[in-house]
């Protein structure tokens, strides 16, 4: 008999921890939401900001990176990949963001970036430049929108 039940348990439990992960679960209080930042190893300060000012879920935008040396000198001619997802859901983003031009001296744009939900995102770049490889990623949260209860 129990066996019987167990199936249905199973699918009854990952039903409900998906619901919770996609709507209920908060961010950590601590998080760290700068977006101009040291990279990993500190060999670059990376800044990000999305292009449009308004981050709509489930619409795809673009952001800029401003990468710069650690006197601040812009660097050019970067490799950057995009990567992020949901660290509290265990998904990654739902587009391929990446970088098709170098605007300025050291300022980059990432097309194609969207957010499928609200909440704690990651986004994470790899750096590849003058000054050697390296990694940073920067939190943000999206907040749920006005007059959107989350729930039905
Ligand atoms: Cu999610």
């Amino acid at each position: 008999m129990f066996i019987r039940f167990r199936p249905y348990l199973a699918v009854h439990m990952a039903a409900t921890a998906l619901l919770a992960g996609c709507s209920l679960m908060s961010p950590p209080k601590d998080l760290d939401l700068r977006t101009t930042r040291p990279s990993l190893a500190n060999a670059y300060q990376v800044s990000i900001r999305p292009i449009d000012d308004d981050i709509e879920i489930n619409k795809i935008h673009s952001w800029e990176i401003q990468l710069a040396g650690a006197a601040g000198e812009p660097v050019r001619n970067a490799r950057i990949l995009v990567d992020g997802g949901m660290p509290q859901h265990g998904h990654g983003l739902p587009t391929k963001p990446r970088v098709t031009a170098e605007l300025a001296a050291g300022r980059y744009r990432v097309d194609g970036v969207k957010f499928s939900m609200t909440g704690w995102w990651e986004l994470k770049l790899d750096i590849d430049a003058g000054k050697g490889r390296d990694q940073v990623t920067f939190n943000l949260v999206l907040p749920q929108a006005s007059g959107n209860a989350g729930m039905p």
